[in-house]
């Protein structure tokens, strides 16, 4: 077995600040990897992970997709009813919220979204050439679109993206990002919790929806408020990361952005190749639910295993050229929604606000280059951006 004592803290700041070098380092040292300094095995290859996204049978969720193991050590908040949770349980609100967020029942969102995009991007440009993508369009659209759509009060919207943020970081151990969190992290879960009933959920949206489910008793009545918590904290940085990282993505790649213009029905596949690329929700655990053998090393049952869907999505064994960002390739298989019974219930949500922004965009804007250097945003488990400075030429 490989045992690696002394290799690079994958939730240090070297490696979340470049994690290329580490995940090079894991894809080629071994199917799987033992990290001493935590007590997880990990893993980097994309046979390998998206295999063991696939087996939920052998590879859990019910005891955390952190690295906290709910087996040994109590949950810091309830546990979600779809993303900790496994078969039989989690069939029902899964069955529930896939149709609910479906792309047919998303139709009706569209023409709102596609006015919204188009008065954001006017309004951006009557003030300037020059701005930061990530606060003025990334972090701008979804909030003006995605809490109307889930239904909950204008009041304390503020809270949306530290609650994930912080959410994000306690996958990962304890360190200084979780550390930076917790002083908050009462209130603003307080709050998060009182958007999720009944009452507070405005009468169209997917929170009325799923509480709809539950009057028909396809869910239970404790189901509903937590799914609508798990849109809450799942739905808001998540694509501000990936649209982030499209914004960044182009800005970097000019020759793609022309192609785009060109073609705008590019604009779906250069999202999820952007998704591919970046991989905004860069790791993932799981639990062994017994001795699972893979390469020389047995990996016991009731140990985690790390699986970096960020690696998957840049092995040189599945993907040709794999550093390289190009709209026309067929990303395709990519994991960065993940793979199986738990892939994002909410792709279809993340691929219509991206599709809308890039078109309001591709129609305005014929050329977007770097104003500057872009800032990471250091979390546990995403990878995201503070700032992306740049400069448009109007069309
Ligand atoms: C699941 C990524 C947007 C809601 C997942 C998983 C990944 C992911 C990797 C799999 C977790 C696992 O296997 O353990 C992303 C990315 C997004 C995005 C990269 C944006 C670019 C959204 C949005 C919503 C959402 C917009 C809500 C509307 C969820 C939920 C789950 C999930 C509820 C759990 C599903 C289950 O366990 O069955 N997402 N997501 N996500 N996502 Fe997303
Ligand atoms: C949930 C949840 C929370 C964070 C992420 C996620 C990426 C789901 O509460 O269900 O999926």
């Amino acid at each position: 077995m490989i045992h690696a004592p002394t290799t690079p803290d994958p939730f240090g700041r070297a490696v979340l600040e470049n994690p290329q070098p580490f995940h090079e380092w894991l894809r080629e040292t071994a199917p799987v990897v033992y990290l001493e300094q935590y007590g997880v095995y990990a893993m980097g290859r994309y046979a390998d992970v998206h295999a063991a996204l696939v087996d939920w049978q052998n590879f859990e969720s019910s005891s955390g997709v952190g690295i906290s193991n709910f087996r040994k050590e109590a949950p810091w908040r309830q546990p979600s009813v779809l993303l900790e949770a496994d078969p039989p349980h989690h069939d029902a609100p899964r069955g529930v919220l896939a149709k609910i967020l479906s792309a047919r029942e998303l139709g009706r969102l569209r023409a709102q979204w596609v006015a919204d995009a188009d008065e954001l991007v006017d309004s951006l440009l009557s003030r300037g050439t020059e701005f930061d993508a990530v606060p003025e369009l990334a972090e701008a659209f979804p909030l003006r679109v995605f809490p109307d759509a889930v239904g909950i009060s204008g009041e304390g919207r503020e809270n949306l993206l530290p609650y994930g943020d912080h959410l994000f970081n306690t996958f990962g151990p304890h360190n200084w990002l979780t550390a930076k969190g917790e002083p908050h992290i009462a209130e603003s879960s307080r709050w998060v919790a009182e958007q999720c009933s009944h009452e507070a959920l405005s009468s169209e949206g997917f929170g009325a929806r799923i509480w709809a489910a539950a009057d028909r008793g396809e869910i239970t009545a404790a189901q509903a408020p937590l799914m609508v918590r798990s849109l809450l904290s799942a739905g808001v940085d998540t694509t501000v990361i990936g649209l982030s990282a499209i914004l960044n993505a182009f800005a970097t790649h000019p020759e793609q952005w022309q192609r785009l213009r060109h073609e705008p029905a590019l604009a779906r596949a250069a999202f999820d190749e952007a998704i591919r690329l970046e991989s905004p929700v860069q790791t993932f655990f799981r639990t062994a639910t017994r001795d699972i053998v893979l390469g020389e090393t047995v990996i016991p049952e009731g140990e985690k295993i790390l699986m970096f869907l960020a690696s998957a999505n840049r092995d040189p064994r599945r993907w040709t050229d794999p550093h390289s960002f190009d709209i026309t390739r067929d990303p395709s298989g990519h994991v960065g929604f993940g793979m199986g019974i738990h892939q994002c219930v909410g792709q279809h949500v993340a691929r219509l606000e991206a599709s809308i922004l890039l078109a309001a965009l591709a129609r305005r804007i014929s050329a977007i280059e770097p104003a500057g250097s872009a800032v990471r945003h250091l979390n546990n488990t995403l990878r995201g951006f503070d700032s992306i400075p740049v400069s448009v030429t109007v069309a």
